[in-house]
């Protein structure tokens, strides 16, 4: 079914030749095995933008070429925007600034950081990520960034060790796409466009950029396995209206993601009617005219192979004039679609390309986000252990151990991002790289209790630098903060460190009440002491942004109660990912061309530990709370008469066919809180589909329920959430046969079970 064949004889072709990573960033490259899909369908006006297109139309046919040429490629600017797209003063187009990234504005003054993509996919909370993608994007508009260089959708998680996995959502492709969807919409109702990123497959950074002789990794991935998985988030960015899409830096059955014509004039603009813009990553352009004609429509920055060649092409015959047009048009309507064109203010205006030279403050941030900033970041901890350690029952003396429990030294955040490699001696509040942000102020877990002392008369004791730190047996709690750094550009050395673990073993080896709490860029494994009965209670603190400290004293009091839950599998030891544990490496024959063969197609994480039958130290979809809740009540309703297999003919929407979303089966059950405080429940649902996975995610919903009280919860299983993309028929397809609805807590607690079929 996932063969390869086709692969092997170009690939082993290829690399027995002389051929070399110069070549194969030619124009002339072949497109390995990725079947060619041209031409680029053009932009429409599909689904609601139809106005925008018609304004579009109307300004690009007053355009010269050389001005359609100049909204395709990003320019130097006075600004410290990320890229920069040039006015045309002539018809009153002001050009645009496109800036970094998915969880907060980098690399500049008077904006938040937010909590990252992994911190909101543990909160498993959909107005929430709607509230925070609104207010991130208040403060990109004020600061005249047009267009948000984010959300993440890739990587999806894939590599565990993967360097970039924070600034995704999960490693489940329902649950980054029920988030993503929310966080297109909240960015883009402030009036800020989004390039959802990165497209597609981008998931690992060893070698994720040629190399001298050596070509980026191709990510060779079967048809059904991208639909199922690693496109399903990007076709819900879509569907919800992202304005771009960035291509990213690795290769794609040996064909380099921004000129494969399958992925960009195939999947994305013809399947999902993709109405706005495909932009590269910085430098991921490696073709010229072949780039476009595979459906690419912006550089950044710009290059010596675009520009006015665009023109040339076009007058000797290898570019259509149409092709420039729809790039041109694709540009123009994304920006009316966001209504930029009133009110918007100067593209860059609050970007000074230096903040050590003079410049007027243009304040970003604003009073509005202080409750999703306080929130987000409280609802994204998931606490995984907890033997009576927590709450903290008015203690009279807490002792906090652990680098990760104290501030930087100096905000390297106010002058340039601030995810460089020394925060890991520091909190962890958000990864490395360009997905890194720029706080307003950083409170500190340790500072956060310090004021919490200083209100309700609690002593602190605390040692953060020594790694065997003298406890004080009369300590109510031991806090030890540690913490799993991952940044762009490499991969992580290991999902632990030596020096952590001994740390928590030391403390805990002489307080009976430790409280471990990891601030986690990714997966990070326990077994060095999970089992340690003086290790009371553990969490997962991911990287809540600014309003970390304010958010763990929430937690650890009880005055909030823990409700996220995990959105990846924690293992009992590293090898329990297989292979998925590293990034494949250049090897062999293929030393010059690494490939990474998606052999395993859907089976990542829980899919993959579910088939296997490995026991997981803490499953997918995992999380305590300081109350308990019980299910009951399953209810299965199909609608209407048995449809039929494959969706009804009908225009595409951004998105795909609509009729994927027709409601097939609804589901509800009934949630009651047994235990003795007010509490959230994130109620999930998951479908074996005939032929399929033991289970996926197709349903959550996350209420909040007092004591004593029960709650009616219901999920709607559409037609794209029971089908299976068959590459046969190149549709989704309902099966025929027993369909399993489990409902419950987690992936592996499932009170609840029933079946249909159709
Ligand atoms: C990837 O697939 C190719 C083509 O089938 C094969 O030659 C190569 O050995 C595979 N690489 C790995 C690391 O499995
Ligand atoms: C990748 O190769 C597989 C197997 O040959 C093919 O089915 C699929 O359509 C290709 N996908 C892309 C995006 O090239
Ligand atoms: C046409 O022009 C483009 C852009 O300069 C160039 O890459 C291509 O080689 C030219 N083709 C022919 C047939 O002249
Ligand atoms: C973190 O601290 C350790 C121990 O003091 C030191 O060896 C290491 O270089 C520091 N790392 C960074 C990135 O500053
Ligand atoms: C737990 O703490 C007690 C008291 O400090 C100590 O005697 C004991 O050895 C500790 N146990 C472990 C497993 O570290
Ligand atoms: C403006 C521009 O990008 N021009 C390039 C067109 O392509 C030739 C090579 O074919 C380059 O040398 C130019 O710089």
């Amino acid at each position: 079914m996932r063969s390869f064949a086709g692969l092997t004889a170009l690939v082993a072709g290829l690399a027995f030749s002389s051929a070399t990573a110069q070549e194969i960033t030619s124009d002339v490259y072949f497109y390995g095995d990725s079947p060619p899909v041209y031409p680029t369908p053009q932009g429409d006006g599909a689904g609601d933008w139809a106005a925008a297109y018609k304004k579009a139309e109307k300004l690009v046919g007053q355009l010269t070429d050389e001005e359609k040429v100049s909204l395709t490629a990003g320019v130097q600017s006075k600004t410290g925007c990320s890229g920069f797209v040039p006015a045309i003063p002539r018809v009153n187009f002001p050009g645009l600034c496109v800036s970094d990234a998915g969880n907060g504005l980098r690399g500049t003054d008077f904006v938040s950081s937010y909590p990252s993509g992994i911190h909101a996919g543990a909160s498993w909370n959909r107005d929430l990520t709607y509230t925070r993608g609104l207010e991130m994007g208040k403060e990109f508009y004020k600061k005249g960034v047009n267009v948000l260089l984010g959300p993440v959708v890739g990587p999806a998680g894939r590599v565990v060790q993967g360097g970039r996995n924070w600034e995704g959502i999960s490693t489940d492709p329902y649950l980054s796409g029920a988030l993503v969807y929310e966080t297109v919409q909240g960015t883009q109702d402030a009036g800020v466009g989004v390039c959802t990123k990165h497209y597609i497959a981008n998931e690992q950074e060893t070698n994720r950029n040629p190399s001298g002789n050596v070509a980026s990794v191709s990510s060779n991935i079967d048809d059904q396995t991208i639909h199922e998985l690693y496109l399903w988030p990007f076709a819900e960015a879509v569907r919800a209206g992202s304005v771009s899409i960035m291509c990213s830096y690795n290769r794609l059955n040996n064909s380099y993601a921004c000129q494969n014509s399958k992925a960009l004039n195939g999947l994305l603009k013809s399947e999902l009617g993709f109405q706005g813009y495909v932009m590269t990553d910085w430098g991921a352009q490696h073709a010229g005219i072949a780039a476009a004609n595979a459906g690419l429509d912006m550089v950044m920055p710009n290059t010596q192979t675009w520009g006015s060649n665009l023109t040339t092409a076009i007058s000797n015959g290898t570019m259509e004039a149409s092709r420039l047009d729809d790039m041109a048009t694709r540009i123009i309507a994304s920006w009316y679609q966001v209504k930029q064109d009133s009110k918007f203010p100067a593209p860059g205006v609050g970007m000074p390309a230096s903040l050590t030279d003079p410049h007027e403050p243009v304040i970003g941030r604003a009073k509005s986000s202080r409750d999703v900033l306080l929130q987000g970041a409280i609802e994204g901890h998931v606490l995984v252990k907890n033997n009576n350690g927590l709450p903290l029952r008015s203690p009279q003396l807490l002792s906090v151990f652990g680098y990760d429990a104290k501030a930087a030294a100096a905000s390297s955040g106010s002058l340039f991002g601030s995810g460089n490699a020394a925060i890991q001696n520091s909190t962890l509040f958000v990864g490395g790289g360009s997905g890194s942000n720029s706080p307003s102020y950083m409170i500190s877990p340790l500072a956060a209790l310090q004021q919490e002392a200083y209100k309700d008369g609690t002593s602190i004791a605390y040692d953060v630098t020594s790694q065997n730190p003298q406890v004080n047996p009369a300590s109510d709690a031991c806090l030890v903060f540690i913490n799993a750094f991952a940044t762009e550009g490499s991969d992580r050395p290991g999902l632990s460190d030596t020096p952590s673990d001994t740390l928590v073993t030391n403390v805990a080896s002489k307080c009976k009440n430790t409280v471990v709490v990891i601030h986690n860029a990714g997966v990070r494994l326990v077994n060095a002491w999970i089992d340690n009965a003086n290790v009371t209670a553990v969490i997962y603190g991911h990287l809540p942004g600014q309003d970390s400290g304010a958010a763990i004293v929430e937690l650890l009091y009880g005055r909030s109660n823990p409700s996220g839950r995990l959105p990846y599998t924690v293992a009992k030891k590293a090898e329990d990912y297989g292979a998925l544990l590293k990034p494949d490496l250049p090897e062999g024959e293929f030393a010059l061309f690494p490939q990474s063969n998606f052999t395993e197609g859907v089976y990542i994480d829980y899919r993959a530990f579910d088939k296997e039958g490995i026991e997981p130290q803490f499953e997918f979809g995992f999380g305590l709370s300081y109350t308990t809740f019980d299910y009951s009540g399953l209810q299965i309703n199909k609608k209407g008469a048995a449809p039929p297999a494959t969706p009804p003919a009908a225009k595409v929407q951004p998105g795909g066919n609509p009729h994927l979303w027709d409601e097939i089966v609804s589901v509800s059950a009934t949630v009651k809180n047994s235990g003795e405080v007010e509490g959230d429940e994130v109620a999930q649902l998951y479908v074996g589909i005939p032929n399929g996975p033991i289970r996926q995610l197709r349903g959550f919903e996350k209420v909040k329920i007092g004591k004593g009280q029960a709650k009616k919860v219901a999920f709607s299983l559409t037609r794209k959430d029971l089908s299976t993309w068959s590459v046969e028929e190149q549709e989704w397809v309902l099966q025929r046969g027993d369909y399993q609805i489990f409902v419950g807590k987690s992936s592996r607690d499932l009170p609840l079970h029933g079946s249909f079929s159709l």
